[in-house]
């Protein structure tokens, strides 16, 4: 009481919010006035920010936690009176007409899109040290996953200005949710390459604050142990990102420029991209509100199943249904076997991989009713079985899939599942977890990430004509994983499959261990032989064609020692090197025509 005389009037509002809420504690121990005010008044600006950051503000969040903290403590069921079921969804099959027709109306959206990134994971699963998008997402060229994006999202928007001739053009926009642990990462990254050639009014940066740690089930915030005067805190999930695209006001912005679409996918999938234009055909054709972009998936793994909820109630959903919570759902409900694969080798339930699509005007619509306020859940862990006490503090916690969930019944959500080697293959487990993941599950590590970038595009050029030799099986830091030939290209070569097949012709051969990489934009193949590596780059407004036998020692994949601390981190994750012996590399830096005869 004493102490609020040294806070102005706003401040004082907020300690009051504070008391009222059954937050005294954070003040028991403060020393009468005139002592450590500064620090006194920083509480207060910490407290502000929590505030002023959460949908509702903090006496909001409080009471939520309370309410789930009770939930969780009486051993509640989230899926109470809901029966699981497989939802039935549109199902791509890479290559045929209708894949085709999807990708071509969906390049056609691509104008009228806004892609959304989210990362403000540090990724402590795979224990790396940078920023996740700093990493290749192969390490043939070296390109890092948020220059692959960025030349992505510009290819495809030029494609789209192509199509949709005398059309005025306009700059995709591209939104990046950081948060503390990666922001300035981000920015440094954007600002040394010069924004991967986007323009930087293009790219717009959102951070997600933390939210408040709670130290009891009363939702008492917890205090940091190494300061009185600052509140714990901890990350609230990717959810966020709906509360701050709203609250930025983009949304609006984007609405007011003729946008239709929301495209949000994440950190570390290298393959995304390919199926993109074919998922927003989808969208486009079905009318999807929310079109949730899916895999087969694995029974037990660690990705989300997309599921049909039905209550006794008659309400009904189409959602992620978390790992972990999938098989003891699907056991309550009739399904003794829980979550197991089905005669196809796969979880009847596909895979949730976080690539929503979301039609702008009822995203809007919902967002303007829930603020962007997600469904939230807490995940204490007590420290006995009487619930009463927590080992750690807890806070919580929201998803971006959940955003469906407050979504009324005529609100048309639907999903596509792709191949399963077409559009997932994130980076995400460190090599020790991975080596642990049972056999015929995916690794999701740095070693799987980029040998599915090589076999994607292999089985892409195949689907394209070109002879390509079968994969060997290889063993990297204790995973078995399959070695095709390290098909790499630029998206200015190719962003989707009628590109590749409009630049590929006649008798085309590639063996097991070649290396193709195709910078060039108008680089065509016709009859080339490959035994070796042949890495190919020309100017725009080039014309190189490319044929005939190229043979040379090429480029050697080579086990290295996770351990050894001599290599940087990004190969150690790996457990491989490339090691580049011998190439033919050409650079054609004058327009014309040009030829390349092996
Ligand atoms: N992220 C943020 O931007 N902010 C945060 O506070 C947290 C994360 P994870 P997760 O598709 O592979 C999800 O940690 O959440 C970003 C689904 O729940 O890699 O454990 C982060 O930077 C699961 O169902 O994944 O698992 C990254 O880009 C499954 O679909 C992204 O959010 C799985 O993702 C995902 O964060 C998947």
């Amino acid at each position: 009481q004493k102490n609020l005389s040294i806070l102005s009037p706003d401040q004082v509002e907020l300690a009051k919010m504070l008391l009222e809420m059954r937050q005294a504690h954070l003040f028991e121990d403060w020393p009468d006035p005139g002592v450590e005010d500064d620090e006194k008044i920083a509480f207060i600006d910490q407290v502000g920010l929590l505030n002023s950051s959460y949908p509702g503000g903090l006496a909001s969040y409080i009471k939520t936690a309370r309410e789930l903290l009770a939930d969780s403590k009486a051993g509640k069921n989230p899926f109470d009176g809901f029966k699981p079921s497989v939802p039935s969804g549109e199902v791509l099959t890479f290559g045929d007409d209708s894949f085709i027709k999807y990708e071509e109306t969906g390049v056609k959206q691509v104008q009228n899109a806004a892609f959304v990134l989210v990362a403000g994971g540090l990724g402590e699963r795979l224990g790396y040290n940078g920023i996740k998008v700093a990493l290749p997402l192969e390490t043939t060229t070296g390109t890092c996953f948020l220059q692959h994006y960025i030349e992505s999202i510009l290819c495809l928007s030029e494609a789209s200005c192509k199509q949709a001739q005398g059309e005025s053009r306009r700059d995709v926009p591209f939104v990046i949710m950081t948060s503390d642990d990666t922001h300035a990462r981000t920015l440094q990254l954007l600002e040394s390459n010069s924004y991967f050639g986007m323009k930087p009014t293009q790219v717009k940066l959102l951070k997600q604050e933390k939210v408040a740690c709670l130290a009891d089930n009363d939702a008492r915030l917890a205090v940091d142990p190494k300061n009185k005067y600052r509140i714990q805190t901890k990350p609230h999930g990717h959810g966020d990102v709906h509360s701050l695209l709203y609250s930025s006001g983009l949304l609006k912005e984007w609405k007011d420029a003729g946008l239709r679409w929301v495209l949000f996918f994440q950190d570390t999938n290298g393959l995304l991209f390919k199926a993109i234009p074919a998922a927003l055909g989808v969208s486009a054709t079905k009318e999807y509100h929310v079109n949730s972009l899916s895999v087969p998936r694995k029974a037990k793994e660690a990705i989300g199943g997309i599921t049909r909820l039905s209550h006794a109630d008659g309400r009904e959903m189409v959602i992620n249904v978390e790992y972990n919570q999938l098989d003891p759902l699907l056991r309550a409900t009739g399904h003794p076997d829980g979550d197991v694969n089905c005669d196809t080798g796969y979880s009847p339930y596909p895979g949730n991989i976080n690539q929503l699509i979301l039609e702008l005007g009822p995203y809007i619509d919902e967002l303007s009713k829930t603020g962007g306020a997600i469904k939230e859940f807490v995940n204490p862990k007590y420290k006995d079985a009487t619930k009463t006490a927590f080992k750690s503090s807890t806070r919580l916690e929201c998803m971006m899939q959940d955003y469906p969930k407050t979504l009324p019944p005529s609100a048309r959500v639907g999903f596509t599942v792709t191949d399963p080697w077409l559009a997932y293959a994130p980076v995400k487990n460190n090599p020790e977890d991975a080596a642990k993941v049972p056999k015929g599950n995916p690794y999701h590590s740095a070693t799987s990430g980029e040998m599915a970038i090589y076999r994607s595009n292999s089985m892409i050029l195949r689907k394209a004509g070109v002879k390509i030799d079968d994969p060997v099986p290889g063993v990297f830091n204790g995973q078995e994983v399959e070695v095709w030939p390290r098909v790499v290209w630029k998206p200015k070569w190719a962003v989707t499959f009628a590109d590749v097949k409009s630049k590929v012709s006649g008798n085309n051969f590639v063996s097991q261990k070649s290396t193709l990489v195709i910078k060039g934009s108008n680089v065509t193949i016709q009859d080339l032989s490959l035994d070796g590596t042949l890495v190919i780059d020309s100017v725009d407004d080039a014309e190189v064609k490319v044929g005939g036998l190229v043979q040379n020692n090429g480029w050697a994949i080579e086990s290295i020692d996770k351990d050894n601390t001599a290599l940087p981190e990004e190969v150690r994750i790996r457990g491989f090197k490339i090691n580049k012996m011998e190439q033919l590399e050409k650079s054609h830096t004058e327009p014309g025509k040009h030829t390349l005869n092996g």
